[in-house]
C-alpha cells in the first residue's frame, strides 16, 4: 500500500508501470495484502521479518574484562567497556593486537545469517567508541589505520551481502562518540557542551562519515541510528537530524531510517520503522513497521563472562510474537576478536534456520491477524491474506496441549482446511466449528521440538468477533481486569511487585465493576472463583458475580499474610482464591460476565482475577 505522500512523488510513467505490475501480481493467487502504513521503500523490510545484528569492534578484544577487572557497572554492556572502565584512548586501541586478521572473514557472518533464515545484516560501522570499521578519510581512528594490509570490514561485508542476496544495514552512533573531543559523552551531563562545540563534531565527523558510507558501499538497506531518547532531550538539534536525513534521502533514496535517529514515527512519517527498547518485545499490534533488537545473552559485544543464553525456543517465540504484531526481530551476534561466533549463538541461529526452512511461510511476508492481543494461552497467530480474501492463519502452538484439543476463539467461519505446516502431505486435521469456536483435534505428537505450526485455510476473509476472552487450552476462562471490555470505578492495574508475590491487581477503594464476554461451545456448569486481597480484621464489603440473570453475592473475607522469604522478617499481604459459586451455561453461545467489588468504607480490596473453571 502506498502512502499519499509517496504517490505524489511518483511520476505518471512509473505509475503506469506500477499499475501493470499490480495487475500482474493480482493475477497470481499468492499475493498478500501488505501491512498498512508501510512506506513503499520499506516493503522488503516488513516482508523479511528476521535480520542479524552484529556488534563487533575494538571492544570485542576486551571480552568484558580490562586489566583483570570485570566490566564496571554491573549488568552493563561489554561494548561500553571503554567508557565504564575509564580506559585511555591509546591503551584502548592496543586491544586490536588481539585481533586475528587472517581468521577474520565477514563473509562467514553473512553465511551464518543466511543459514539462520535472516534476510538482512546490520553491523556496527561505528559504535559509541567512535572507531570506524571502514577505511575512512574523515578520521584515522579506523580499522584501515590499524591493519596491514589495510582492511575495510564494511566493504567486505557489503560484498558478501551482495553475493549471498542479503540486505546490508549499518549501525552508526551519531549522537554518542567517545573519541571525538566534541562528541557526546555521558560525562557531558556533568560538564555540559555548547551547541557550537557539538556542531563541530557533527559537521566534521558525522556528516562526512555518513557521506562515505552512503557513497562507497553500494545499496544500503537501512541505517540504524542509536539515540534512544527523543532529540529534544539531547544535545542534538532537529536541524542537525534533518540535515543528516536529507543527505540520506539524496544519496540513497531507498535506504531505511529507524526511529533512534531521534525522531518518532508519529511525528515524522518519513521515519521508516520504529525501534523498540533493547530486547523489548512487542505487546500490541502496530500498523507501521517496527523492530525489536535482541541479544542471545545480555551484552551486544562479546562478553566472556556472560553465559545465560536464551534458549532457541525463547528466541523463536520472540520472533513469532513480534510478527504476530506486525514487527520484526533483529538478533545480535557478538563475534570474538578472531571473528568466531560463539557456539552457543551459532547453534541457536542454525536451529532457528532449520525451523524457518520448514515454517518460514508463517513468518516471511506474514503479519498480524486481527484478534485481540493475548487471545490464546497456547501461542500466537500470524496471517497471510490475498486481496480476494483467501486467508491462511498460522497457529504457532507454543505448548502442544496434553489432551490434543486446540480451541481457537473468535472466528465465525469454519476453515476449509487445517493441517500441520511441517506436513508435506497436508493430512487434514479434524475441525469442529461451533459458533465462533474452532476446535482442532491435533495429532498425538507435535511435529517440532520448538514451536509447531498449524495452518488454517479460509476461502474468504474470516469474520472475527473481537472483544472476547478466549477459552484457555484446558477449558475455563481467565477473566483479568485488563481484559475487561467494560469497567467502572477503579481500573488502574498495579504492577506485580516483590518477585510477583504481589501479583498484578487493581486497588479497589470504591464500588467497581468489570465486564467480560465469553463464548461457551457446549452446555455446561462452571465454578466461579475470585482472587483478592483484603487486610481487614473481619469480613466486610461484598463481591458479586453475575452471569446472565444469575447473581451470587458474597462477603469479602480477610485473606491474611504470608512470609515472602523465610528468616527475612518479610511478610506480604496475601492474595487468595475464593469460590463464589456455580453458574449454569444452558446452551452454546455468548455470555456476559460481570463482577462487582464493593469494598467497605476505607477498607481497600486488591482484585486479581475471576476464574470460570470446571472444577
Ligand atoms: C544501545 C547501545 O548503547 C548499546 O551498546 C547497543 O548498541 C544497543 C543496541 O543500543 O543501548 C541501548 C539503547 C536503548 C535502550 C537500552 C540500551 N533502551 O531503549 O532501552
Amino acid at each position: 500500500m502506498l502512502h499519499e505522500k509517496n504517490l505524489q512523488q511518483i511520476k505518471p510513467v512509473i505509475m503506469k508501470q506500477l499499475l501493470f505490475i499490480s495487475i500482474l501480481l493480482l493475477s497470481v493467487s499468492v499475493t498478500t495484502t501488505a501491512q498498512k502504513n508501510t512506506n513503499e521503500r520499506a516493503q522488503w523490510f516488513t516482508e523479511s521479518r528476521f535480520g542479524m545484528f552484529i556488534h563487533w569492534g575494538v571492544y570485542s578484544g576486551a571480552e568484558g574484562i580490562w586489566k583483570g577487572e570485570k566490566l564496571r557497572y554491573d549488568n552493563d554492556y561489554a561494548e561500553w567497556i571503554y567508557y565504564r572502565n575509564q580506559i585511555a584512548r591509546d591503551e584502548y586501541v592496543n586491544l586490536l593486537d588481539r585481533f586475528d586478521w587472517e581468521e577474520i572473514n565477514p563473509e562467514e557472518w553473512v553465511l551464518l545469517a543466511k543459514k539462520a533464515g535472516m534476510k538482512y545484516v546490520t553491523i556496527t560501522a561505528k559504535h559509541h567508541d567512535g572507531f570506524a570499521l571502514w577505511d575512512s578519510n574523515v578520521s584515522d581512528y579506523d580499522v584501515a589505520e590499524f591493519t596491514n594490509p589495510k582492511r575495510d570490514i564494511i566493504k567486505e561485508l557489503s560484498e558478501a551481502c551482495k553475493k549471498h542476496g542479503l540486505k546490508l544495514g549499518l549501525y552508526y552512533s551519531h549522537w554518542v562518540d567517545w573519541e571525538h573531543p566534541n562528541g557526546w559523552d555521558h560525562t557531558r551531563e556533568i560538564y555540559g557542551i555548547e551547541a557550537k562545540e557539538y556542531d563541530i563534531y557533527w559537521q566534521e565527523k558525522v556528516m562526512p562519515q555518513m557521506r562515505e558510507l552512503l557513497t562507497n558501499y553500494g545499496d544500503i538497506g537501512l541505517i540504524w541510528f542509536d539515540m534512544w531518547i527523543h532529540h529534544s532531550r539531547s544535545c542534538v538539534t532537529k536541524d542537525q537530524l534533518m540535515q543528516l536525513k536529507s543527505m540520506i534521502r539524496e544519496l540513497q533514496p531507498n535506504c531505511l531510517v529507524n526511529s533512534r535517529l531521534g525522531l518518532s514515527v508519529e511525528e515524522d512519517r518519513d521515519i521508516d520503522f520504529q525501534t523498540l527498547g533493547d530486547n523489548e518485545l512487542g505487546s500490541k499490534k502496530k500498523d507501521h513497521p517496527w523492530q525489536t533488537s535482541g541479544t542471545v545473552a545480555h551484552s551486544w559485544g562479546f562478553h566472556a563472562l556472560e553465559k545465560q543464553w536464551k534458549s532457541t525456543t525463547t528466541l523463536l517465540q520472540a520472533l513469532i510474537n513480534n510478527v504476530s504484531l506486525n514487527g520484526n526481530f533483529m538478533l545480535n551476534i557478538g563475534p570474538r576478536a578472531n571473528g568466531d561466533v560463539p557456539y552457543e549463538i551459532a547453534g541457536r541461529l542454525k536451529d532457528m534456520g532449520k525451523w524457518l526452512r520448514i515454517n518460514g511461510e508463517a513468518i516471511y511476508g506474514s503479519q498480524a491477524f486481527d484478534l485481540v492481543k493475548d487471545q490464546h494461552d497456547w501461542g500466537k497467530i500470524t496471517a497471510k491474506q490475498d486481496t480476494g480474501g483467501k486467508t491462511k492463519l498460522y497457529l504457532h502452538v507454543f505448548n502442544w496441549p496434553l489432551q490434543k484439543s486446540l480451541p481457537v476463539t473468535g472466528i465465525k467461519n469454519k476453515p476449509a482446511k487445517a493441517y500441520l505446516l511441517a506436513d508435506k502431505e497436508q493430512t487434514p486435521i479434524p475441525i469442529e466449528q461451533t459458533g465462533i469456536m474452532t476446535r482442532l483435534s491435533l495429532p498425538e505428537k507435535q511435529p517440532d521440538p520448538f514451536v509447531s505450526v498449524v495452518v488454517l485455510e479460509y476461502d474468504n476473509f474470516p469474520e472475527v468477533e473481537n472483544g472476547l476472552t478466549a477459552q484457555t487450552v484446558y477449558g475455563g476462562y481467565s477473566l483479568l481486569p485488563e481484559k475487561a471490555t467494560n469497567s467502572s470505578g477503579n481500573t488502574h492495574i498495579e504492577k506485580a511487585k516483590r518477585f510477583g508475590s504481589v501479583p498484578r491487581h487493581v486497588k479497589v477503594t470504591r464500588k467497581s465493576n468489570y465486564q467480560w464476554r465469553i463464548y461457551v461451545d457446549e452446555p455446561c456448569t462452571k465454578f466461579a472463583d475470585v482472587s483478592y486481597n483484603f487486610q481487614g480484621k473481619i469480613a466486610k464489603g461484598t463481591v458479586t458475580v453475575k452471569v446472565d440473570h444469575t447473581v451470587i453475592k458474597q462477603t469479602i473475607q480477610p485473606t491474611g499474610r504470608t512470609v515472602g522469604e523465610p528468616n527475612q522478617n518479610w511478610q506480604i499481604d496475601c492474595y487468595k482464591s475464593h469460590r463464589i459459586g456455580k453458574f449454569k451455561f444452558p446452551k452454546a453461545g455468548y455470555y456476559d460476565i460481570s463482577l462487582e467489588i464493593n469494598p467497605a468504607k476505607n477498607e481497600e480490596t486488591g482484585f486479581q482475577w475471576l476464574w470460570l473453571g470446571n472444577q
